[in-house]
C-alpha cells in the first residue's frame, strides 16, 4: 500500500490558549511545534498565523516571519523541511481577497475550500464567484491546491471548477468531517463504518489523492477507518485538542506520533518528506 502522509495542522483560526496551551500562536510557538511535528511523522503541515495580540490574521508579513521561523526550526533541528500548505481559508468572516492573498508568497501547497456552510454557530462563506476568483488566483500563482471538502456538494463543485476548466489535476483531497454543519464520517449509530468514506472516495476526480481530517472527537477514529484504505491523515491541534476522551494533547507532536503509531501498527508506512513530495507530485 502507499505510504501515509501526516498532515499536521498545528495552529488553525479559531482556537486560543484558553481552550489549551499546547496551542502555538507566536512564530516561535510555530516553529517549535512544526519541528516536533515532523520529528514525530508529519510531512505536511497546514499554517494559519497569528497577529501580535494572538487574533488569526491573512498578513503577507505574518505568514513570511512564521514560514522563516518554522524553515530555520528544522533547520537548526538537522530534519527535513516540510511541505507548508497555507489556509486560504483563513478565519469564518475573512474576506476573499485577504485570504487569496498569501499565494503571492508561492508557498508548496494551499488549502481551497469548496463551498459556504455552517460552521459550528458561524457560517463559512464560500460564494461560487469567489471560488472561482480564487481558482484564478491558484492558476496564476502556480500554487498546489489542496480541495477540502465538508460536504458531499463540495465535491460536486469541484468536478464543476474542473469542467470549467479552472482547475488542474492531480487533485489532492482532504475530507474535513465532523465540523457541525457538515459531513460526520459515518452515522452516529455506526462508528468506523467505511460506508461514508469510501462513497466519497468513490466520487473522486481522477486522478487524485485523498486523506482525512476528523474534526474533535472523529479525529483518531476516522483515521482508524482511512488509514487501511489507502487515505492520508491530517491531526493537529486546529482539528482536535485531545489525545483521548477528556485528556487534552500535550503538542501537536503527540498527536501525530498517536497516528504514526497506529499506522505501523496497522502495517502502513509512514511518508517521509520526500516520500511526500513523490506522492503530491510536488517539485523536490
Ligand atoms: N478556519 C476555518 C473557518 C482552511 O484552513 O482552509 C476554515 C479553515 C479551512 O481552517
Ligand atoms: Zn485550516
Amino acid at each position: 500500500m502507499n505510504k501515509l502522509i501526516i498532515t499536521c495542522a498545528i495552529t488553525g483560526a479559531e482556537l486560543s490558549k484558553e481552550h489549551t496551551p499546547a496551542l502555538p500562536i507566536t512564530p516561535v510557538e510555530q516553529g517549535i511545534a512544526a519541528r516536533d511535528a515532523v520529528k514525530a511523522g508529519a510531512s505536511v503541515i497546514h499554517l494559519h498565523v497569528r497577529d501580535d495580540k494572538g487574533g488569526p490574521s491573512q498578513e503577507l508579513s505574518h505568514f513570511d516571519r512564521s514560514v522563516k521561523e518554522i524553515r530555520r526550526a528544522i533547520q537548526e533541528a538537522n530534519l527535513p523541511q516540510p511541505i507548508i500548505q497555507f489556509s486560504t481559508g483563513g478565519a469564518v468572516g475573512e474576506k476573499m481577497e485577504r485570504r487569496i492573498a498569501p499565494l503571492s508568497l508561492k508557498p508548496d501547497m494551499a488549502s481551497f475550500n469548496l463551498g459556504t456552510m455552517n460552521f459550528g454557530n458561524d457560517t463559512f462563506v464560500n460564494t461560487r464567484p469567489d471560488m472561482r476568483e480564487l481558482a484564478k488566483a491558484f492558476m496564476a500563482s502556480g500554487v498546489i491546491p489542496e480541495f477540502e471538502i465538508y460536504d458531499l456538494g463540495h465535491l460536486d463543485e469541484l468536478h464543476a471548477l474542473i469542467k470549467e476548466g479552472l482547475v488542474r489535476p492531480p487533485y489532492h483531497v482532504q475530507f474535513v468531517l465532523g465540523v457541525p454543519g457538515g459531513a460526520l464520517p459515518y452515522l452516529s449509530t455506526e462508528a468506523g463504518n467505511p460506508k461514508r468514506l469510501e462513497f466519497l472516495v468513490s466520487q473522486l476526480p481522477s486522478p487524485f489523492t485523498w486523506g482525512v481530517a476528523g474534526i474533535g472527537r472523529f479525529e483518531r477514529p476516522l483515521a482508524e477507518v482511512a488509514i487501511p484504505l489507502g487515505g492520508h491523515v491530517r491531526v493537529g491541534i486546529e482539528d482536535n485538542i485531545y489525545i483521548r476522551k477528556g485528556v487534552l494533547a500535550e503538542s501537536n507532536a503527540q498527536l501525530v506520533a498517536d497516528i504514526a503509531e497506529l499506522a505501523r501498527g496497522l502495517g502502513r508506512e509512514v511518508a517521509s518528506v520526500e516520500d511526500a513530495r513523490t506522492l503530491l507530485e510536488l517539485k523536490k
